[in-house]
């Protein structure tokens, strides 16, 4: 209720300040944490000191037209592949915008609400194998779930794929159209993660602490869907054992460090997205501990904390509705090296980290002018910065210097 007030006083703070000007007031706006009374587990976990890139930004709009497009994977002459969530459509598209006709070939998609084609990636070895991976809403018998697919581009006029395989499919089945995470991530070790949700519903959210279950865990296989022997829970009795961690809530956004250790960013309860940093075999406490509340304002968790949960390196409360991170490594941004660009749903915005010794210094939103929301955002080999908004008529956009 207080957010409605607040919402004015934003708009001519924007108006105030300009275009692509951050608005570094951020953490001074005077919005109250949705539970007011939970206690960071330590200095600097929700709410650090605002920042502000130096470095003048323009936004060139690339490619538009897409129905909500989820993910962009860059081929190796500068093309872009580009998912579009509720139709399963696969574009390749050129540097100028010019969209091919969708992909042929792929498999149909549950693209129901948060369901259908989300993310595509690239395989390592893309160059002798010409294997893409993707995720999608498989529909199924009783439901859905999330699905990895991979299969061999074939490029042309008339684009298709070509020996597909599903690799990886979530379990159990289940009726919801939401929560099944979704992002890829390849590691140099030679295996893929993939990051879960746990389907909204009751009955998922409690499978989220269970390892017979898929729901609110990332797994890690290999690249052709097999486990790898050093998985944490292989070998134990009723486990699932692609599972690499558990008690996570919805995870759209993930990526690698400069030392390629895994992060993800997490959508929370009201008042408790996350910033975690993944190992091996942790739990990460949903839906026993955390921050935030039900939209409903009902309360979820036990506590913040316990023993054996691990505390979010960061949160927010408001939240931002996190989707698509980066870990910017380009020379075009240099002050923006190390720093986590995530983008933000409700929040309307570009939202960057400044992260040191594996702690948020600072936070800044960018793009808050745009009121879009941003569903992706990822490092280009340019080193620019490429997102898509989430909307009907969505956008491919490049972020570079002016
Ligand atoms: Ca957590």
């Amino acid at each position: 209720m207080r957010r409605s007030r607040i919402v004015p006083l934003l708009a001519v703070v924007v108006a105030v300040f300009g275009t692509v000007r951050p608005v570094a007031a951020m953490q001074s706006d005077p919005v109250a944490p949705n539970p007011p009374a939970e206690e960071p587990a330590f200095s600097g976990q929700t709410r650090a000191p605002a920042v502000e890139t130096k470095t003048p930004l323009e936004v060139e709009t690339i490619a538009s037209g897409f129905e909500k497009p989820w993910a962009i994977a860059f081929l190796p002459d500068g093309r872009f592949l580009v998912t579009e969530k509720p139709t399963g459509n696969l574009y390749i598209v050129t540097k100028q915008g010019k969209k091919s006709p969708p992909v042929a070939g792929l498999p149909p998609v549950d693209g129901r609400n948060q369901g259908g084609l989300l993310d595509v990636e690239l395989s390592p070895d893309y160059g002798n194998s010409g294997r893409i991976y993707w995720t999608y809403y498989e529909p199924r018998e009783g439901g859905n779930g999330l699905a990895v697919a991979r299969a061999r581009l074939v490029d042309g006029k008339a684009p298709r794929v070509e020996d597909v395989e599903v690799i990886f499919r979530m379990q159990p089945t289940i009726d919801s159209t939401l929560h099944a995470g979704g992002r890829l991530v390849f590691h140099p070790d030679g295996n893929l993660f993939v990051v879960l949700g746990e389907r909204s519903i009751l009955e998922g959210r409690k499978q989220a602490q269970d390892l017979a279950s898929h729901f609110g865990k990332i797994v890690r296989i290999r690249p052709d869907g097999s486990v790898p022997e050093n998985n944490p829970f292989v070998g134990r009795e009723g486990a699932r054992p692609e599972i690499w961690t558990l008690g996570h809530r919805n995870i759209l956004a993930a990526a690698l460090d400069d030392e390629d250790r895994l992060w993800i960013v997490e959508m929370g309860p009201r008042g408790g997205d996350e910033l975690n940093r993944i190992e091996k075999g942790k739990d990460y406490g949903w839906p026993t501990i955390g921050y935030g509340e039900e939209y409903s304002g009902r309360p979820i968790h036990e506590s913040t904390h316990a023993p054996a949960m691990e505390q979010p390196v960061y949160y927010w409360d408001p939240v931002i509705s996190p989707s698509g991170l980066t870990i910017y490594s380009g020379n075009l941004i240099p002050e923006w090296r190390g720093d986590f660009l995530i983008g933000g749903l409700s929040s309307r915005a570009l939202i960057r980290l400044v992260v040191r010794d594996g702690r948020v210094v600072g936070e800044e939103r960018l793009l808050r002018d745009r009121k879009e929301r941003i569903r992706e955002v990822v490092q280009g080999p340019d080193g620019a910065l490429y997102l898509l908004t989430d909307e009907s008529n969505g956008k491919l956009l490049r972020v570079a210097p002016k």
